[in-house]
């Protein structure tokens, strides 16, 4: 099978009445002068970069899609890029296939996050496969997304605090490739800007990830609310939060970029049961429409006073999936129209108010992408193949949470992978 790359999804619970936010954000402050905002969208479940600015009705300024490294297993045999895949076609309909498959003829940046999710029969998993050679024909790849005029990020093995990755919890292991890669990256592709980002729940004590501020561009975290059986409106300083820990003592310190690599509040519906209190529900209780959920959340970053606290933060990827976890959780906010409306409405608020970048239009002619794109567009029934032909390696780490739980006088940090 396609060891093609997976989506590692951290998710959270809070009880709201015991999260004290408060002071974190300033109503009515703002950002210093020429501050700009970038809004991605990771696109793993459906549509492409056009059809999600043909819904926004502006052109995202970042596209976020996912590669395993190495590049996939194909009959047993490690592969390490689209061109040794078997199957061409679906080579070229990948969605992390940027030069065949983005449609969008603009400048939009290209997020790509890898995972090192190979887990072989004999038990050799992870970081065992990250090879020199591997890495190698990854960033002679990336480095070639740049002549389709796109600036490329490389999120490079997330959320490596977390049980739930292959590579994760080995944060001796972590570092020493981190510097491996950092090496090959800066000879064979120095304008690829790498992305360091753990999971929001890193303890600010705990530095063993960090592989040091000359090997970072750009510093990350991963944010979610999920309410367990509640549909709730989330607090505007729910994300303020969040990521206050990743944010003061990475970016801030060290004063990187910062972006929130990937993001939204889940709407929960149907039957389900609560990791966290054993609760079980026939249906979730709705105490607010999907709608108000999504607006709340993304209000607590679209949000002058969070650009005015955060001012290193560039950026924040909308994770536009849907799926069954404890509950059926929809995290999109373009796919519905009542909630695609109170999601513009939040994003027209900055935008007017001029703190917003997006992407210019780029006309194919002189783009160097024009032989790849005929080759064939992305459909919706080529996302949905590659997605599920994921292998599973998930675990959670709700019931370790949970122990430590009442210590943090919150609740937070239920994990798991989402394949
Ligand atoms: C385990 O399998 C992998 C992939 O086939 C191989 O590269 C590795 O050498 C194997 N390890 C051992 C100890 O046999
Ligand atoms: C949930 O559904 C089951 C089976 O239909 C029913 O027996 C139970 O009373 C329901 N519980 C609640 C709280 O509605
Ligand atoms: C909603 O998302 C599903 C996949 O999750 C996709 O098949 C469908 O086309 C989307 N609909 C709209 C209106 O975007
Ligand atoms: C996209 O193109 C515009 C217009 O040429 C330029 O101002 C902008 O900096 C470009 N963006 C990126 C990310 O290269
Ligand atoms: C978080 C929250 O607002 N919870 C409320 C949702 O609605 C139920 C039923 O009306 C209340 O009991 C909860 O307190």
């Amino acid at each position: 099978m396609f060891n093609s790359a997976l989506l590692a999804l951290p998710t959270v619970w809070i009880l709201a009445s015991l999260v004290h936010a408060q002071g974190l954000l300033t109503p009515g402050a703002t950002p210093p002068a020429g501050f700009k905002f970038e809004l991605g969208i990771w696109f793993a479940d459906y549509g492409t970069p056009a059809s999600f600015n043909k819904e926004l009705g502006r052109n995202f300024a970042s596209f976020q899609a996912a590669q395993s490294i190495p590049y996939g297993v194909e009959n047993g045999k490690v592969i390490h890029g689209p061109e040794e895949q078997e199957n061409q076609v679906l080579a070229a309909q990948r969605l992390d296939n940027v030069p065949s498959s983005w449609d969008d003829s603009t400048n939009a940046s290209v997020f790509m996050t890898i995972y090192a999710d190979y887990l072989a029969p004999n038990g050799s998993r992870g970081l065992e496969f990250v090879s020199d050679v591997a890495i190698t024909r990854l960033a002679t790849r990336l480095d070639s997304y740049r002549s389709t005029g796109r600036d490329v990020y490389m999120r490079w093995l997330p959320e490596m605090n977390g049980e739930w990755m292959l590579y994760g919890k080995q944060p001796q292991q972590y570092v020493e490739t981190w510097r491996r890669m950092h090496a090959i990256f800066k000879r064979l592709a120095p304008k690829v800007q790498i992305v360091w980002s753990p999971n929001f729940d890193l303890p600010v004590a705990d530095r063993s990830y960090w592989p040091g501020v000359e090997y970072v561009d750009i510093v990350g975290t991963s944010t979610y609310w999920k309410g367990f059986g509640y549909n709730s409106a989330i607090a505007v300083d729910y994300v303020a939060s969040e990521i206050a820990n990743v944010y003061n003592t990475y970016a801030k310190a060290n004063n990187l970029p910062f972006i929130i690599s990937e993001a939204s509040g889940a709407w929960e519906q149907g039957p389900g049961r609560s990791p966290i209190t054993g609760a079980t529900f026939n249906a979730t209780i709705d105490n607010v429409t999907q709608a108000e959920l999504q607006r709340s959340f993304w209000a607590g970053i679209l949000n002058p006073s969070f650009f005015a606290a955060f001012p290193l933060c560039r950026a924040a990827y909308i994770f536009e999936v849907a799926k069954q976890e404890e509950f059926f959780t929809d995290f999109r906010v373009l796919n519905n129209t009542a909630v695609a409306s109170a999601f513009k409405g939040v994003v027209d608020a900055v935008d007017s108010a001029g703190y917003m970048r997006w992407a210019t239009p780029v006309s194919k002619t002189s783009s160097a992408t024009s032989t790849a794109v005929a080759t064939s567009v992305a459909t919706s029934s080529a996302v949905a193949s590659v997605v599920s032909t994921t292998t599973t390696s998930s675990k959670s780490a709700a019931h370790t949470h949970l122990a430590s739980a009442g210590m943090l006088g919150f609740v937070a940090a239920l994990m798991m992978t989402i394949f």
